[in-house]
């Protein structure tokens, strides 16, 4: 049993006492006590890949900052990697995969990922569950497929992702075939996530917005689609046991609430309302009363504060934060940032940002 399920309650549209929150990278270094962890591992990978020290650093900002649900200490790689394109984390510049794929074959070499590959993320699930105890619930993740193809195609980080949208228009079957693998290797992750206990699932799709509005539906919303169709009510599992399709037959997990996170992507929040999913969360530069109205009342929404504005005097914070409640209002809002903390914001100012949602009643 949970002592604070607030978090899914204001997902489900039920009834909370008050707006929950939690921010994107509360795992990370903005926390002295993360950059200690960190220092015992090898590397970034290495540390991914402790479920000790990961539970260790997905805790930290229950402990410290009061959020009302922890995220799992990972990263939306581990899905290529499984795959057979194994990454490094280079020190101020991001990820690199030695190995892409551009062509036909190398597609066709990849594997469909089971949860059995991921078992250092099952397995951190599990200690961190043990260890919170019920205290807050525990988001489990995933890229969305579009984002995993953009840095499988390009191998690294890019402002355009150029060469995976080149592949995009030069050869869409193959394309498409790419995404469909990565598609199924997710669906089996995440599931292996809940049965580990995960409480809720967010989908990152980071490169949402290098796409237009009807590319975005070709090759990203569909598979989000078949994600939240699969993890709700099995759908997708028995099309793709009809299919053939290797993906795992678990057949019984409990049904979780999913959040899609689409940066920039504000042109497909028409289409995203009717994504099988729980809660949309916005950037902050998607209007908050032009949102709601773009996705109905059917969903919860989250966010959507500017990192930035935690770079600014508490006086400020404070009025943006309490103007930013009342403008989500008091039914269906998870407060959060609209996207994740930078490094070098001040957990004073991020503690502060959190105390005020959690002061603050309507
Ligand atoms: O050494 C470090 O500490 C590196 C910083 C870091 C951290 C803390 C990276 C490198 N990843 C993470 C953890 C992480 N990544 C989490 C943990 C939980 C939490 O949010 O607290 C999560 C959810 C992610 C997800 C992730 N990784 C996304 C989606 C969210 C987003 O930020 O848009 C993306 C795009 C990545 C790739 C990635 N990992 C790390 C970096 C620097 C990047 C982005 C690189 C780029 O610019 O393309």
């Amino acid at each position: 049993m949970l002592k604070n399920d607030l978090i899914l309650r204001a997902a489900r549209g039920e009834k909370v006492e008050r707006t929950p929150v939690w921010l994107m990278r509360q795992a990370g270094r903005i926390l002295p006590e993360y950059r200690k962890v960190r220092e015992k591992a090898k590397d970034f990978v290495a540390f991914v890949k402790n479920p000790e020290l990961a539970a260790e650093v997905t805790i930290q900002p229950v402990d410290i900052l009061g959020v009302d649900a922890a995220i799992l200490f990972s990263d939306i790689l581990v899905i290529p990697e499984a795959m057979g394109l194994p990454y490094k984390m280079i020190e101020a510049k991001g990820p690199y995969f030695a190995k892409t794929v551009r062509t036909e074959k190398e597609v066709e070499r990849l594997r469909v990922a089971v949860g059995d590959d991921l078992s250092y993320v099952t397995d951190a699930i599990k200690l961190v569950k043990k260890e919170l105890n019920g205290r807050v619930p525990l988001i489990g993740f995933s890229g969305a497929p579009w984002t995993i193809f953009a840095y499988m195609i390009e191998g690294s980080g890019s402002k355009t992702f150029s060469q995976a949208k080149k592949m995009l228009y030069t050869n869409p079957a193959l394309s498409h075939s790419l995404l469909q693998k990565i598609t199924d290797s997710t669906i089996n992750y995440l599931k292996a996530q809940v049965a580990a206990g995960a409480d809720l699932i967010q989908i990152f799709d980071s490169w949402a917005g290098v796409l237009s509005p009807e590319q975005y539906n070709e090759f990203s919303l569909k598979y989000i689609s078949q994600i939240c169709d699969a993890l709700k009510g099995n759908k997708g599992n028995k099309e793709n046991i009809k299919n053939n399709n290797p993906i795992s037959p678990i057949l019984h997990i409990p049904s979780v609430p999913i959040i899609v996170f689409a940066k920039d992507a504000f042109f497909a929040r028409k289409e995203m309302s009717k994504l099988k999913c729980d809660v949309i969360s916005l950037d902050w530069t998607m209007d908050i009363a032009e949102s709601r109205s773009l996705i109905g009342s059917g969903k919860t929404l989250q966010g959507n504060a500017d990192p930035c504005l935690l770079y600014s005097d508490k006086s400020i914070i404070k009025r943006e934060t309490e103007k930013m409640l009342r403008a989500f209002g008091s039914k269906r809002h998870i407060a959060n940032l609209g996207h994740g903390l930078y490094p070098d914001i001040e957990k004073d100012k991020v503690k502060f940002f959190i105390d005020t949602i959690k002061e603050f009643r309507f």
